[in-house]
């Protein structure tokens, strides 16, 4: 249960997102971190929730593009700050992954959430960035034999784009395990276009890879 203060931080950096007021969320962030507190919380309780906001007002039409990218900065403005902070507990398994958000898709929040959890339980992540064509992320599996590949996308028109290039990076590695994400993905889409594995957020997505890691290694 979250005390008193703890919630005022998390509606403040919540809020801070929704109203774009960097400021704010900043403040917040500091405050969070001066008392001690689990900054994967302040996270995923208070900026991830505020751009859920984003997007309910998206939907009914109060917000558009340019409300969101100033959103988006706003929650980028928070991370900035906590990131350094965020632990894992040791996982006991590291490997590499190759992380990119598909071709026509610029929405990297997600994915940049995911390289977060990632990066804190001692992964090394080859980040591609985002709007990533498809060969890009073939070559730099090849180039940096890692063990995962995982994509993201949050449009349904790119997420049909991960077919293919599941197809061509199994062709070149039929070892390479590929996990997919993002908001319209589902577990069913991934098994139609021959995922490895899905997960529905960040810490999913951490789980589910030290599986495909540990069991990558059993192979061997
Ligand atoms: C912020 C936002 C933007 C920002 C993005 C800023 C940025 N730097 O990312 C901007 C303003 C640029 C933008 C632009 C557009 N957007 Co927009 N956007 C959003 C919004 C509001 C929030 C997305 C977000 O960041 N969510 C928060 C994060 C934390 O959640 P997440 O991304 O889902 O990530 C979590 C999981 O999905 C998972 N995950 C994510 N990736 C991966 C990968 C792996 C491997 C795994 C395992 C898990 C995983 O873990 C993450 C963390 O827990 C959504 C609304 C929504 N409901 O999602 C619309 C939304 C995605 N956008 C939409 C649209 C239509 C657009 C535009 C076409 C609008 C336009 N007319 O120009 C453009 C497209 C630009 C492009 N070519 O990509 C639609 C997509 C509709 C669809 N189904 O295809 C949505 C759903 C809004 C809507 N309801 O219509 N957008």
């Amino acid at each position: 249960m979250a005390t008193e203060k703890e919630q005022e931080l998390l509606e403040k950096l919540a809020n801070g997102v929704v109203n774009y007021d960097e400021e704010a969320v900043k403040e917040a962030a500091q405050e969070w971190l001066a008392l001690g507190l689990d900054p994967n919380k302040a996270v995923f309780d208070g900026l991830v929730k505020g751009m859920q906001e984003c997007g309910r007002l998206y939907e009914e039409q109060e917000y558009f593009v340019p409300e969101l990218l100033m959103c988006a900065d706003a929650l980028y403005a928070g991370l900035d700050i906590l990131r350094p902070h965020m632990k894992s507990e040791d996982v006991g398994v590291r490997g590499q992954v190759v992380m990119g958000v598909v071709q026509g898709d610029v929405h990297d929040i997600g994915k940049n959430l995911v390289k977060v959890m990632f990066e804190a339980a001692g992964f090394t992540v080859h980040d591609l960035g985002r709007d990533v064509p498809l060969e890009k992320f073939v070559e730099e599996q090849l180039r940096t034999d890692s063990e995962i590949v995982a994509l993201s996308a949050m449009m349904t028109t790119t997420m049909v784009g991960m077919k293919n290039i599941i197809k061509a990076i199994k062709e070149k590695n039929p070892k390479a395990k590929i996990m997919i994400g993002g908001a319209p993905v589902t577990e069913d889409i991934a098994a139609k276009f021959g995922a490895d594995g899905y997960a529905k957020d960040a810490s999913n997505a951490l789980k589910d890879a030290i599986n495909m890691i540990s069991s990558l290694r059993d192979l061997t």
